[in-house]
């Protein structure tokens, strides 16, 4: 049934389309190069995006085979942290470790 208004008894056209916005998704990505440890990218993956011993080590041989690896999927502004977490962490024990996000 549709609803009336309140005071006027005229009829109101009810919305029933979702309305809710999903914010714009981010993938954060490491990338390969020569000098940054294996252990080290573990760590960064474990601790950093969460993830269990044996998928940190399947994404750190992802990026060391084909060149960059999927570490996660997250709104811009947690994508953005993760990068700034990641390279910080790299540039204070010396690595050249690299991430970067690209839209969904
Ligand atoms: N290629 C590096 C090595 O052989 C290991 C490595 C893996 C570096 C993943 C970066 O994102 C990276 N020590």
């Amino acid at each position: 049934m549709g609803e009336t208004d309140r005071r006027t008894g005229e009829a109101v056209l009810e919305r029933t389309k979702q309305e809710t916005k999903r914010p714009q998704l981010f993938k954060v990505l490491l990338l390969n190069d020569d000098y940054t440890t294996m252990d080290f990218v573990v760590e960064v993956l474990e601790t950093i995006f969460n993830k269990q011993p044996a998928e940190a080590f399947r994404i750190m041989m992802m990026v060391h085979t084909q060149g960059k690896g999927l570490c996660g999927v997250y709104p811009h502004e947690i994508a953005e942290t993760k990068v700034e977490a990641v390279i910080s962490r790299a540039r204070d024990s010396g690595f050249p470790l690299k991430a970067a996000m690209e839209p969904e």
